[in-house]
């Protein structure tokens, strides 16, 4: 793999003025460049989680992060193609997996791949997911629903069938971070304290879809209300209020937290809200029911366009999702911050 070995040099120590963060981009971008894109988000005290939907969102707690930069929009294909044209990266997806870490597999399974949403036409037994996902050879970021797909005309459109390892070797390069699972949420909730979606309280104002989700009876109708039955260019449905596009919907978003079942009990008293916190422990973050595979999970936040009011209402800031770290799906991608270093 040659990631890594032909970085240009940026400015040294380019200095912010405004936020004090100092960027070496190893991407060979200016501060300024590497800001561009980017909204900042003041910190604060917010409460993350809800008590009214899944299991694992709750409890509400208080929580406050430090102020951050973080990507206006998910990462998108033409973003994601600099990245791989600069350095020649390969991702997770178009590599074969080693049969040792995938212990009594079928080794005709044994191939590139990644995860690629194949809708039944009639109703489906919605407890199996394997009713709906297909791991297709030969899929992955350039090839999105398999051999003979592209991604000619979605150079806007975000880029997906990225694993844990991919998001992190782009956000390396280019110089930022993951968010924290705090972070996203804060970020995704543009100012509403305690609102159940990032626009309000009501799933659409005034008739009109504020997200990429999906309309009609999860797998088999996809009525495309919204006007996107896939994923959606990433400017296409309205910002939040920090102006932050696409945090709920179209991609599911990668952050560094490994999952735990829930939250921590709010803090009795205010002094003692956690600041900055980070999820649980990666030994705690795998699937009981895998015992044979054990492969740690991430957080995955913000819902996709493949989340139904009939199936996975996670179209909300709170919702959150455990992904392997080895997996890559057509509906799951990611965005990056930056943090002051003091
Ligand atoms: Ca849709
Ligand atoms: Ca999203």
């Amino acid at each position: 793999m040659m990631y890594g070995t032909d970085c240009g040099v940026a400015p040294a120590n380019a200095e912010n003025r405004v936020t004090g963060i100092t960027t070496v981009s190893p991407a060979g971008l200016s501060s300024a460049e590497v800001h561009s894109g980017m909204v900042f988000v003041p910190g604060g005290t917010f409460r993350m989680g809800s008590d009214k939907h899944y299991p694992e969102e709750a409890p509400v707690h208080r929580v406050s992060v430090d102020g951050f930069w973080i990507d206006r929009t998910p990462v998108t294909n033409r973003q994601f193609r600099e990245f791989v044209e600069a350095t020649g990266y390969v991702t997770f997806a178009e590599i074969a997996p080693n049969p040792k870490d995938y212990p009594g597999a079928l080794p005709h399974m044994l191939k590139a791949g990644s995860l690629v949403f194949s809708p039944p036409n009639r109703p489906v037994d919605l407890s199996n997911f394997a009713n709906w996902w297909t791991f297709k050879f030969g899929a992955n970021w350039r090839r999105p629903y398999g051999r003979g797909s592209s991604i000619r005309g979605l150079d806007d459109h975000p880029v997906v069938h990225v694993a844990y390892r991919d998001v992190e070797a782009y956000a390396e390069w280019i110089g930022k971070a993951l968010p924290t699972e705090a972070e996203w949420e804060f970020a995704a909730r543009g100012g509403l304290d305690g609102a159940e979606f990032a626009w309000g309280g009501e799933f659409t104002l005034g008739g009109r879809h504020m997200a990429n989700t999906w309309q009609g009876q999860f797998p088999w109708q996809n009525l495309a209300e919204d006007g996107f039955e896939r994923t959606s260019p990433v400017k296409a449905f309205p910002p939040n209020g920090y102006g932050l596009y696409d945090m709920i919907g179209n991609v599911w978003e990668w952050t560094a937290d490994w999952y735990s079942l829930g939250h921590s009990a709010d803090a009795p008293k205010a002094c003692c809200i956690p600041e900055n916190p980070r999820g649980g422990s990666e030994a705690d973050s795998y699937d009981g029911s895998q015992l044979q595979t054990k492969i740690p999970r991430m957080v995955l936040k913000g819902g996709s366009h493949l989340c139904a009011p009939n199936y996975c209402r996670r179209y909300r800031p709170a919702a959150r999702h455990p992904e392997p770290i080895d997996t890559s799906t057509c509906h799951v991608g990611f965005r990056c911050v930056l943090r002051k270093r003091n």
